[in-house]
């Protein structure tokens, strides 16, 4: 990279396109570097207020990233005349432009998407995600093979070959594994996705499940609960939850959780595993909504409404907020009383007729189909009743107050 080109004026036409490609290529770096910090669980664990402004440096870089774009539309057309005659260089700039489209228009939405369906924003998501991946691959391969380290290899090789290459077999021509430059970038292809797969490795595993076997005997409750309902969501559900957690996961065993409901109530009460489970449970389908832009369509919660244990704790007239605590010890959130006596607003012990998963907050969890999901705290074993307002653990760190999704849920 030439930095001195960042500054100076009066550049031949090829100057200002490569002034302009290494500002992208820099902006690019740097967005996917904080993009997959702001994706990563081990950084969401370990520096979960770092992710809040985090999101926003993305957001704000994003922006600054549409300038290139900008001052690169009016030279297009210049540019494309130019490599008219290159087959590879065309397709390879296509391919760019479409990525970079789609990462700043899904950008775009994903900023605003608290005023926007959820839909749309698990479709930014899902664009935003997939250009990713197909992205930074892409880009670290090119920087790989357009490297000076990696062109002085290859120049070198041909120089000490340089006999060699005088008379070319036929096989190397024909044969594209034998051919040196192809071999080269073979090479860099295979490095790229080794370092893809060491660092992505993980989240690859998240997103299909491969280790939640083992996740899933994390919590051990006996005895089992059977499902009360036989509700089930007519299409299925529809999406896929990503588990979220700020500590390392609890696990509970009939021997250890308990739910208490306490504060500002007439009767305390507190249940046992084996009392939690002989109570009357419901069941609903919903819709589950994070605020980064996920969701999950047609969840079946079976639980107890919430609304029941407040009736029957029975609440002081002072009590204004429920405040939600989790059995991780730092997690909490708080609802207001009127979110609170909403028929949908679940302490949820099974999902889709199944124990709720440790990793998706079991044995209880609270569900809140039209808040965010930061208001549906895992892993639940308080309710208690306040009376001053309480900041949420994601509220404190930058999440606003109010939780409503908007447009339909
Ligand atoms: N204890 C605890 N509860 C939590 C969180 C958390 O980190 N810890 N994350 C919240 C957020 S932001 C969301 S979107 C949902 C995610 O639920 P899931 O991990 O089951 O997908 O849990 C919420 N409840
Ligand atoms: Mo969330």
């Amino acid at each position: 990279m030439k930095w001195q080109s960042f500054f100076s004026h009066n550049l031949k036409f090829g100057q200002k396109l490569t002034r302009l490609h290494h500002t992208n290529a820099l902006l690019f770096y740097v967005l996917s570097v904080t993009g997959i910090l702001l994706l990563s669980s081990y950084f969401r664990l370990h520096f979960p207020s770092t992710r809040v402004w985090m999101k926003d440096i993305h957001i704000w870089i994003g922006f600054l990233s549409i300038l290139p774009v900008l001052f690169y539309l009016p030279k297009i057309q210049r540019h494309v005349f130019t490599i008219r005659k290159r087959k590879a260089h065309k397709l390879n700039l296509f391919l760019v432009l479409v990525i970079l489209a789609s990462l700043i228009i899904s950008g775009i939405f994903l900023t605003f998407q608290r005023h926007m369906p959820p839909l749309i924003s698990s479709y930014a998501l899902f664009i935003h995600d997939a250009a990713t991946w197909i992205g930074l691959p892409y880009v670290i391969f090119h920087s790989i093979t357009r490297s000076r380290w990696f062109r002085g290899l290859r120049n070198g090789n041909e120089k000490v070959n340089k006999l060699a290459d005088q008379e070319p077999m036929i096989i190397q021509k024909r044969n594209p594994l034998l051919h040196r430059r192809t071999f080269l970038k073979l090479i860099a292809g295979i490095a790229t996705i080794a370092m893809l797969y060491a660092i992505f490795g993980s989240w690859i595993k998240d997103m299909f499940n491969l280790n939640k076997l083992d996740l899933q005997t994390g919590n051990d409750m006996k005895p089992y609960p059977t499902p009360q309902s036989t509700l089930t969501a007519v299409d299925g559900r529809s999406g896929e939850f990503r588990y979220y957690t700020i500590t390392e996961m609890p696990t509970f065993t009939n021997e250890n959780w308990s739910l208490t409901i306490d504060g500002l109530v007439d009767n305390k009460l507190f249940y046992n595993w084996k009392d939690f489970i002989q109570l009357d449970r419901s069941a609903q389908v919903s819709n589950f909504h994070c605020v980064t832009g996920w969701s999950v369509y047609n969840v079946v919660w079976e639980g107890i409404p919430l609304k029941e244990f407040l009736d029957k704790a029975g609440v002081h007239a002072n009590a204004k907020y429920v405040k939600l605590h989790s059995g991780d010890g730092v997690y909490t959130d708080s609802l207001t009383m009127s979110e609170a006596m909403m028929d949908d607003m679940m302490v949820a012990v099974l999902l889709d007729g199944e124990l709720i998963t440790q990793e998706n907050g079991g044995p209880v969890r609270l569900v809140t189909p039209r808040l965010y999901g930061y208001k549906s705290v895992k892993w639940l074993t308080r309710i208690e009743l306040i009376e001053d307002e309480h900041i949420g653990y994601w509220e404190e760190r930058g999440y606003p107050q109010n939780a409503w999704v908007k447009g339909k849920i």
